[in-house]
């Protein structure tokens, strides 16, 4: 399936995989690429030297392109943006916020830049700054969300701009994709899939929890702090919920029983205290395979649908 966004980044297929902060790293990027799409090794808020061995160590399991997911909140995130240039990386997404003022040193330097984008105002403007393509995210996403969903947000993307479109949020098998490519989209960015693979590297519990997940199972929290995240929803995520609703939990003690829950979730499967990110599509997901085969699965699924 060629499209401008295969030609844009030199891949087989128009799979982008997610830049899950603490999950996305590069055995997973190395198996997506591998497997034909792009994957991508998270930013989020590392230290830039445990990024550069990441980037070195995908380098020696793949000789396909792969990229990096910059995550504006975080304090590091110029020196990081910095480090895709030194080591020549293809590839940078970014999230939480607007990348434009790094988007003139990463195109100098070669890299293809596509930002991930909640609204039709942001991609307009991440076009005129220089965006190679644009991942417009839907509410159905894991992790940090904006409010539109993929249905309404990918089309009206698509209207606004010239160059390609990527559809994420609630996309996990080739009807996701199909239906993407209807509304216009010229690839997809996929996630929660990802989490239930052999190669990704977080806590067995937390598999568990993507693979067990009915499709009402997924919460967002944490609106009232601005930074509304979408999570599983575990007997921690209730209580946040909970908290925020009848106002037991202000927005400050929110922020502080939440720092470092991702960590928890993802190298402890702490569910007393973690936050499992994970897209409201994980009902859908019931099993674990490598990447190889999810990517086949969900690109001859696509096919099929798309000829007929
Ligand atoms: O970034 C994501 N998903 C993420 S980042 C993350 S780590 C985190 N943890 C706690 C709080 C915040 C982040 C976990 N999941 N997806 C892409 C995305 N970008 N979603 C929403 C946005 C976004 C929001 C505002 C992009 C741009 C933006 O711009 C505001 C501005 O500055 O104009």
């Amino acid at each position: 399936m060629k499209t401008r966004i295969t030609e844009l980044l030199g891949c087989q297929y128009p799979i982008i995989q997610g830049g899950m902060a603490w999950v996305a790293e590069h055995t997973l990027a190395a198996a997506v690429s591998n497997a034909g799409g792009i994957g991508l090794i998270a930013g989020g808020s590392a230290p830039i030297d445990y990024l550069r061995e990441q980037i070195r160590l995908c380098k020696e399991k793949t000789n396909k392109p792969f990229g990096v997911n910059i995550m504006l909140m975080s304090p590091n995130a110029e020196d990081l943006a910095q480090l895709c240039i030194d080591e020549k990386v293809a590839v940078v997404t970014t999230g939480a916020g607007n990348p434009g003022k790094f988007i003139p040193a990463w195109k100098e330097a070669g890299i293809k830049v596509i930002p991930v984008i909640p609204s039709v105002a942001l991609a307009k403007r991440m076009e005129r700054a220089g965006a190679d393509a644009v991942v417009a995210e839907g509410t159905e996403s894991g992790g940090h969300i904006g409010e539109n969903t993929t249905m309404c947000l990918v089309p009206q993307v698509v209207d606004a701009l010239e160059i390609p479109v990527i559809a994420a949020g609630g996309i996990a098998d080739g009807r996701g994709i199909a239906a993407s490519f209807m509304l216009g989209a010229e690839g997809v960015q996929i996630g929660t899939r990802f989490l239930a693979s052999e190669e990704c590297q977080i806590h067995p519990t937390f598999k568990e929890l993507v693979v067990k997940a009915k499709d009402t199972d997924s919460v967002v929290t944490g609106r009232y702090t601005g930074h509304p995240c979408r999570n599983i929803k575990t007997k921690f995520a209730k209580m946040l919920a909970n908290g925020e609703k009848d106002g037991s939990l202000t927005p400050e003690q929110f922020e502080e029983v939440t720092l470092g829950s991702l960590r928890k979730a993802v190298q402890d499967g702490n569910v007393e205290e973690g936050s499992f990110l994970c897209g409201a599509i994980a009902g859908m997901i019931n099993d674990i395979k490598p990447c190889d085969a999810i990517v086949k699965e969900l690109m001859e699924q696509a096919e099929r649908l798309i000829k007929n």
